[in-house]
């Protein structure tokens, strides 16, 4: 498997309990180096078109207000597999489903403020790094 690169956010409810250390210890230990990353506070219509792909779901509304609830962390990390393997270290959406050492199992407080955010496949992984970074940020 090639190297990859994946987008991540570090949710309001994990920034809020000081958690960004605790959560890039878990990526850092995975295997997956962060490559770039700043701390933003989106706007309700930033994070509106970050999730739009939502728009039709009937959490949407209650997810865009929690993202722009407070700072968020913005990261890329790369590594092997780096897309699959996030999702892996992230755990599942709900944290009652998550695997035991996941960062939703141990820091996620509902599947609404679940922590954490990873692309899903590489369309999305590039499509989400172009929205938030300039290729100059990237530093491999
Ligand atoms: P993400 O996109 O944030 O990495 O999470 P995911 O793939 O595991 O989950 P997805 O289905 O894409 O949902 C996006 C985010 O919406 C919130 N959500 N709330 N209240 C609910 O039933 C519900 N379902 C989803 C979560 O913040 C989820 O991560
Ligand atoms: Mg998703």
């Amino acid at each position: 498997m090639a190297i990859q690169r994946t987008f991540s956010i570090i949710k309001p409810d994990a920034t809020r309990r000081n958690l960004t250390g605790a959560i890039n210890a878990k990526i850092e230990a995975a295997g997956l180096r962060i490559v770039a990353q700043k701390r933003i506070h989106m706007t309700p219509a930033q994070a509106g078109q970050f999730y739009a792909v939502h728009k039709e779901r009937p959490f949407y509304g209650e997810l865009c207000e929690f993202m722009a609830s407070a700072p968020v962390v913005v990261q890329v990390l790369e590594g092997e597999n780096a897309i699959a393997k996030y999702r892996e270290v992230m755990g599942a959406t709900d944290p009652a489903a998550a695997d035991a050492g996941t960062i939703r199992k141990e820091f996620a407080l509902s599947k609404g403020e679940n922590s954490v955010h990873g692309s899903d496949a590489p369309e999305t992984a590039a499509e989400e790094i172009a929205y938030f970074f300039a290729g100059i940020e990237l530093v491999g």
